[in-house]
């Protein structure tokens, strides 16, 4: 009977959270500067807060430049598990900060954060 009742248990435990983590692939939650935003020339630092936690050495940040061109942006090695930090030098005009992100459930994830550089 016990082994009987462990085995529903399981069962159980397995439907929740199958729905769970199906859902546990990255979204961007938050993002500095914001998307659209408008920051000053110089040294700016990205910052991108997810809903879950991701895998920092299989996610990646490519910068594209105002001319298209476009740079990966090495991701700061640590803090917490669930944020992208990036410390970049940018000249005035429009760049596109591009993140995929790989989630603990396997799930790759990518978007644009579009943003304004003005002069300072
Ligand atoms: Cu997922």
């Amino acid at each position: 009977m016990f082994p009987r009742i462990k085995i529903w248990l399981l069962t159980l435990a397995t439907v929740v959270c199958l729905p769970v983590l199906a859902e546990a692939h990255a979204i961007l939650e938050e993002s500095q500067p914001p998307l659209g935003g408008t920051v000053k020339a110089g040294a700016v630092d990205l910052h991108l807060r997810f809903n879950s936690r991701i895998d920092r050495g299989r996610s990646r940040l490519t910068l594209i430049r105002p001319d298209h061109t476009r740079d990966t942006v090495s991701i700061a090695p640590d803090g917490p598990p669930d944020i992208i930090d990036a410390h970049v030098n940018l000249t005035p005009g429009a760049y596109v900060v591009r993140w995929q992100v790989l989630a603990v459930d396997g799930h790759i994830t990518r978007g644009d954060v579009p943003i304004i550089v003005a002069a300072p």
